[in-house]
Parts: C-alpha cells; structure tokens; sequence
C-alpha cells in the first residue's frame, strides 16, 4: 500500500471558525491534532475534559492533496483501516461512500477518479453523538450502566466515558490509509486455520491448517494459489467465476506454539501466493499450531491437552486517543503483564479490537487472549442498520484475528446478559430487542463458519445457558463486585467459583502520575483529585476499604500509601482464596491491568505505565509457585511444568522475632498440583493474636500472615537502619528491621518521575534485611530515599480509630 499519511489538515465545519486547516497527523484523531497545534488544553490534566466536552459534538473535515503518477496496474483502491466514525469520504469532489463503523475497515476503487499530478481527498467526520442520539431517537430507549448513546453507534464505548475514563468522543482517520494498485486479482481475504490433529500418534501430532482464501477478481484469467508453511506447500487452480478456494496442509509433527510458562512459542511462516502469468499477490503471518479446549461444564481451558490455570488481567484501551499507544508502549504493557505473572490478557467488550501488533506480541510471548466482541454494559439493538454493521464488523475482526495463536477465546459481551437478567432491564426494554441475537445466534453461527477451532462463550458473565441465572458462582464464568462497591474485601473468601473473569479493588495512581494530571493542592478530596476520580463514590469507598484492616489516613500521604496497599491486599487476598481452590476454580481475570489515562482506578499499572503496589502483589500471588496461608493450613500451588519439592519450614513467631513453635517437613508437588498442608494446632493457634505471626516458606518463597487484622494488632513504631549505595542504573537501598516492618515499600517516583524499584510488600521480621534495586537516571538524595513518604510501613502509621 502507498501510505497517504501527509499534508493532512483539520477543519471544524460545524461550531466556531478558529480551527481551520490545522496540520493533521494521519492516523490520528481531532484532540491529539488540536493538541499538537497548541489550540485545546490537554484533556487529561485537571478537569479541561470537562471544558473540551464540545469536540465531539462537532463536525470536522480532514483533507490533502496527493500526487499521483499513473501506474501499470489496472485497478487502484483507496484503502482506508479504520474510520472514527461516522464519515463521507470524498475524492475530487466525488462522494466515494460513508460509513459508521469504527470497528471496519473500506476500499473504494478510485482509479477513474484519480488524475495524473494533484488529486483532493476529503473526510467528514459527522459528530458521533448526533449519529448516535439520532439512533436512539429512531430505535428507542435501551438501558445501560451509562447514559451515553454508545449502543447506537459501532465505536468503542468506553470513548463516551467510563467509570475509569474520560468522556473525550473523538474522530479521525485512526488506522492507515492509502492507495493500493492491482492488476487481474487480488487476495481479497486469506483465513487460516491452524490447529492439531486430535488423532494425536503417542507423543507427537500433525498440524493442520486450513487456508480459506477469497479473491477479488477482474477478469477471468486463469489463477492459482499456493500456501507455504514449514516447508510443505499446496496450490489449487482457481476456475474462471471462481472466488474462493480452500487448501489443507499436513504438518508432521511440527514444534508447538504453548501458553508462556508452559513451553515455547514456536510460530511458522505461511505465506500465501496469488499467481496469474506471474505473481499478483502475496500474504505471510505467523501462525502456530495449538490446539485450544474449553471444558464448559468445568470451565477449563486446556492447549495441547495440557490444562491451563488462568492468571489473568482485564485489558483496556491503553489510551483514549489510540495512536499514541506506539509499539514500544504496547512492549513494556506485556513486560509487565508478563513481569506480575500473569498469562492471559481478555480485550474486554467495551474497548476495541486491538492493533496488530498487540497480537503479535502476545504471540510472540506467548500471553493468552481473551477477545470480547465489542458490546459491554448495555442492552444495544438488534435493529438496522446496527445488525448488518454488527456482522460486517464481526466478520471481519474473526477473519483478521484468526491466524493469532494466542487467541483462545471468544466471548459475546460484558455484563450484557447479566444486566438484562439482573439489574431490570427487562421491564426498561418493554420488549425491545438487547442483543440476544447477537450473542446466541449470529455471532456463534459467523464463528461456526468462520473460526471453527477456537471455543466461543455468549457472555461474561454466563452461566452455559439462556435461562440460567447468569452470574451463579457454580457455573460458567463470574464477576465479583460486591466487593469494592459494598462488601469488605474478605467476602472472596465466601465464594466458590469455577471462574472469575472480573474482580477488582481501586487506589489512586502513582504519586508522580496525580502530581503531573492534578494542579494546585494534592488531598484525598481536592476538587481535581475528584476528576480524576471517575467510580460512583470512588473515594468513599476506598475509605470504608481501609476499615477493619488498617489504619485511617491522618494526610494524603497516609492515604495515598493506605489506599494503594489496601488494592494490592484486596487483590492478592482474593488471587490467593481463587487459586487455593484448585481444581474447582480454574481461573481468575483481574479488573485491570491497564489505564487509559491518569486516574484513580482498578488498575495495577497507571495511566502513565507506573506499576502500583498491586503489580508487585500480582507479582507474587501469580507466581507458577505460590506457597498461602489459608484457615488452618498451607496451601501450595504448582502450576509450572516440574514438580515442586524441598523443606517447608512453618513457623509461629512473635512480632518480637522469638520462634514461638516451628515444624519442618518435606513436600512434593507434582506439576499442575496442589497440596494442602494442615497447621498443627501449635502453629494454628496464637497464645497472643495481637502480636503474634505465622510464616511458611519453601524454596525461596515466603508467606507471612498475622493472626489478627493490622489494625488490631499491636505493631511496635518501626525502627531501622537502611543504606543507600549508588549503582550504575540508579540505587540500592538496604533496610535491616530492629522491629518487625510491616508491607515496606519504597516509592522513588517522589523524588523523581523516571525512578522505580524492584521490589515491595515485604514484611520483615526482627534482624531480617531486605534490599531494593532503585532504577533512574536522576541524582537523588539518599536521606530523602529511606524517609518518609517515600520509604513506608504500616507500622510507622499513627495510629486513628478505624
Ligand atoms: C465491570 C467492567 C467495567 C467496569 C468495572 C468496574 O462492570 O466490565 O465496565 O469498569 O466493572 O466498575
């Protein structure tokens, strides 16, 4: 394709006349562009959102003006990836098409339009809103979570606004654009399907794949396809009239592509070979052979015949304005997906279909994908022209996604089939169409025809059937949230769930990330603090969190150290029940690893790319090898590929240091098994709670857990001695414990915005040292990196009544 990525401008034809032909980037989108030119506030800093609200509800234009020199070939298309949203495209003044979905991609042929030398084309981009309330007008009412029109419209929904994001509507030209020229034919559409032969010979089994390939023809020339892939290669003769062909391949024995953690991610080349009198035409992707199962009943995902216990994170888009997420941003979101353990990423319902390369690297590293289709927290219509966009959309995004091993699941929607059956929906609708159609019946039956390999379910939450209550823990798929927005953190324990694909707890960002989105005064409270603050009762409920656990904050430090500790106990509290109840509950989905932007969220990772407290919990409640304390015994958690075994050494200590009871036996825990330790009574059971602690360790592994909550128990002031020594990459910090030192953590992103540390949560016991790698190109001052607030533990806090 010849990019026309240049000499775009932006012009508002709707509202006031100060933005005309600004300079464009292509791809992009209006608010990146009036940013860029220094003509909006940056809606991420303080409450200018709010301000910059009438963007998207006006009407802009991008046009250019390309040179083109007549080529050889006969046909040439204007291809455009991706149109944000509702757009007329026109060139030379003659109207090419319109379209309204974001989730789509189009080809005009433009070849009689095109003229030798200087050529205009134009994109109007109408206001998504006027689309979409339009819509609704015509269709009717339909309830949601939000009251935002993104059910009538094909955009990501989260761009109204969400419960984590800014209400920043954009438009543009967001995926590339540009002429692509063709003679006789062309590769319309290649869909492979790679899986293994499930007549598997001992120990080995043959890949397979499937190639569906459609042609888009202009003449009855004779044509031929071939597809390579490791080695083996296969041609079929396209008859004249004919379209589409289909050619198997049998590989023996091929080298497998496995979930990380599980083995390697081997991808094989296939390439795809359109041949008239010569070559027309050439596909290649990477693909990999796996075969991919999902136990329903159980809800058990298996690859390779190997189970896979999920542990996993709620994916969003990483920015409202998607170009900016560039490929070495999208890098460093899998280190750390991959850096806190975690082997499976859901594209959840509300956002979009990803880039190319988000799938690419997930196959390359071997994280697992779980794609919603695009519909989250709203009954949306079933009506025109939504249903023939809906499996235009849906087509398309199956047969671009399939080739990608590390998708593994396609799911209907988020929180669809719940809402209608549990938040009343159903008397709202007064029998309006909600979707039904699309989860149960069209979306399947594209899937059946389309990506038959890969298993589907309707809706997460689901149940397995229509008329099952959908969020029931005994079946299918759950999300937890009466924890966060009523209940105490230690209701997990109460469940039993086969699956959980949503469950999250809030805190604020980064210290640094807050400071640089929020002007003026920095307080739990503070008006712009608040923006950014987007959850019904938000910060309420990040209070009532803290109460029974930890002490009340006295000042923002307190609270924003509290509050982030507070998430990543929540989360490691319920991670740690979820996966001690190995074999029933085959997986958990963390709500989220992502922000969009700088917020106070469920995120583990903020909207600038600062890992919270919760990242590094994940870290080590996600480990393959997870040593938890449980009611009355150690529960040890294998899910590597080699057996766990050694010396676990339990211990009931007082917090003074002094061994009170300990026991020592050796285990050994088969690959993929989990083995429950029983507490002897001496061990189970504190003479005094309130100062008293139980450790069980194993390997180089250690779980600690007080026999009462924080809050009650009677912590001794922290004292210390620390050293800071200057390394090449930064700092390493030594703190050594004269008293137990409860959850130390250091948070160097204070004293300087690159810095960061590599470890945090421990908890030290009387003599212990524990050492941290501080990273940063900045000078620091060594007093302030073992000072409050940036070195803290729960037990330096004055306590409050909480
Ligand atoms: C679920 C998600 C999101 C939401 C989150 C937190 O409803 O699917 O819609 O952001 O909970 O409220």
């Amino acid at each position: 394709m010849r990019p026309l990525h240049e000499g775009w401008t932006l012009t508002a034809v709707s509202g006031g006349t100060r933005f005309q032909a600004v300079p464009a980037n292509v791809p992009g989108c209006v608010h990146t562009d009036l940013l860029a030119a220094r003509l909006i506030d940056d809606p991420y800093l303080d409450d200018n959102e709010t301000r910059l609200s009438w963007i998207g509800r006006t009407d802009w234009r991008y046009d250019t003006v390309f040179r083109w020199d007549p080529d050889q070939q006969e046909h040439t298309d204007l291809v455009c990836a991706g149109l944000d949203t509702v757009a007329t495209v026109t060139l030379n003044g003659t109207l090419l098409g319109r379209t309204a979905n974001q989730h789509r991609s189009y080809r005009f042929p433009v070849r009689h339009l095109l003229k030798a030398g200087e050529n205009t084309l134009s994109i109007r981009f109408d206001s998504a809103y006027g689309y979409a309330e339009a819509q609704r007008a015509a269709l009717g009412h339909r309830p949601g979570a939000y009251r935002e029109p993104y059910p009538f419209i094909r955009k990501s929904a989260c761009n109204f606004g969400w419960d984590w994001g800014p209400t920043v509507v954009t438009a543009g030209i967001w995926r590339p654009i540009g002429l692509e020229s063709w003679s006789a034919a062309r590769l319309a559409e290649v869909r492979p399907e790679a899986t293994l032969d499930p007549e598997r010979a001992a120990g080995s089994a043959d890949g397979l794949v499937k190639v569906a390939v459609r042609v888009q023809r202009a003449d009855e020339r004779p044509l031929t396809v071939t597809a390579t892939v490791a080695g083996q290669s296969v041609s079929a003769a396209l008859a004249p009239g004919a379209r589409t062909a289909e050619l198997a391949l049998r590989v023996a024995d091929p080298e497998l592509w496995w979930p990380r953690g599980l083995g390697e991610q081997r991808l094989h080349e296939l390439t795809v070979e359109l041949a008239g009198p010569g070559t027309l035409d050439r596909w290649s992707r990477e693909i990999g052979f796996r075969r991919v199962e999902l136990d329903t009943a159980a809800f058990a995902l298996s690859v390779n015949g190997r189970p896979v216990k999920v542990r996993g994170a709620n994916w969003i888009p990483d920015d409202c304005f998607p170009n900016r997420v560039t490929p070495d941003r999208l890098a460093q979101r899998f280190e750390q997906a991959a850096g806190a353990n975690i082997n499976l990423l859901r594209v959840w319902g509300g956002g979009l279909y990803e880039s190319e390369e988000f799938y690419r690297l997930a196959d390359a590293t071997g994280m697992l994908v779980w794609q919603d289709f695009l519909f989250a927290c709203a009954a949306y219509p079933e009506e025109e022209p939504l249903h023939s966009e809906v499996a235009a959309e849906a087509r398309e995004n199956i047969t671009r996604l399939a080739p990608h091993p590390s998708l593994v699941l396609w799911c209907g929607n988020n929180e669809n089939i719940e809402g209608r059956a549990d938040w009343g929906w159903t008397e709202e609708l007064a029998g309006r169409s909600w979707g039904a159609g699309y989860y149960y019946d069209l979306l399947p039956g594209l899937l059946a025809e389309l990506d038959p390999t890969r298993p589907y379910w309707p809706g997460s939450p689901y149940s397995g059937r229509p008329d099952l209550p959908p969020n029931d823990p005994a079946e299918g798929t759950i999300h937890i949230w009466d924890v966060w927005n009523r209940e105490d953190y230690t209701r997990y324990a109460e469940y039993h769930p086969r699956f959980v694909s949503e469950f999250g707890f809030q805190a604020p960002p980064a210290h640094s990330t807050l400071r640089r989105s929020v002007g003026g005064e920095l307080a739990a409270d503070a008006p712009m603090v608040l923006h950014h603050q987007k959850a019904i009762d938000g910060n309420a409920k990040l209070l009532l969190g803290l109460k029974g656990h930890l002490p009340l904050p006295n000042d923002y430090d307190d609270w924003h150290y509290l509050t982030q500790l507070n998430q990543a106990r929540a989360i490691a509290f319920g991670v740690e029940h979820f996966r001690s109840l190995a074999p029933l509950c085959r997986g958990t989905i963390v709500w989220q690893l992502n922000d969009c932007w700088p917020v106070t969220s469920w995120s583990a990772v903020d909207g600038d790319g600062r890992r919270k407290p919760l990242w590094y919990a994940l870290r080590r409640v996600y480990a393959d090898r997870l040593i938890t304390l449980q009611q009355g015994e150690a529960v040890l958690v294998n899910d590597s590929t080699e057996e766990w075994s050694g010396e676990l050494r339990l211990a009931r200590h007082r917090f003074d240091g002094e061994l009170l009871a300990g026991e020592s036996r050796t285990v050994a825990v088969p690959a993929g098994a989990t083995v429950r330790v029983e507490l002897p009574a001496e061990l189970a059971t504190a003479g005094q709670p309130g100062s008293e602690l139980l450790t069980a360790a194993l390997g180089g592994q250690r779980a600690v857990r007080l026999f009462t909550e924080d809050l009650a128990a009677e912590l001794p002031p922290a004292e210390f001695d620390s050293t800071v020594t200057r390394t090449a990459g930064g700092y390493q910090v030594t703190v050594t414990a004269h008293t137990l030192l409860r959850d130390l953590a250091l948070f160097p992103d204070r004293l300087a915005g690159d810095a960061a540390v590599d470890e945090m949560l421990v908890t030290l016991l009387p003599g212990e040292s524990a050492t941290f790698q501080v990273s940063t190109g900045s000078r620091l001052d060594p007093d302030e990196l073992v000072g409050a607030p940036v070195l803290r533990c729960v037990n330096q806090i004055r306590p409050t009544a909480g």
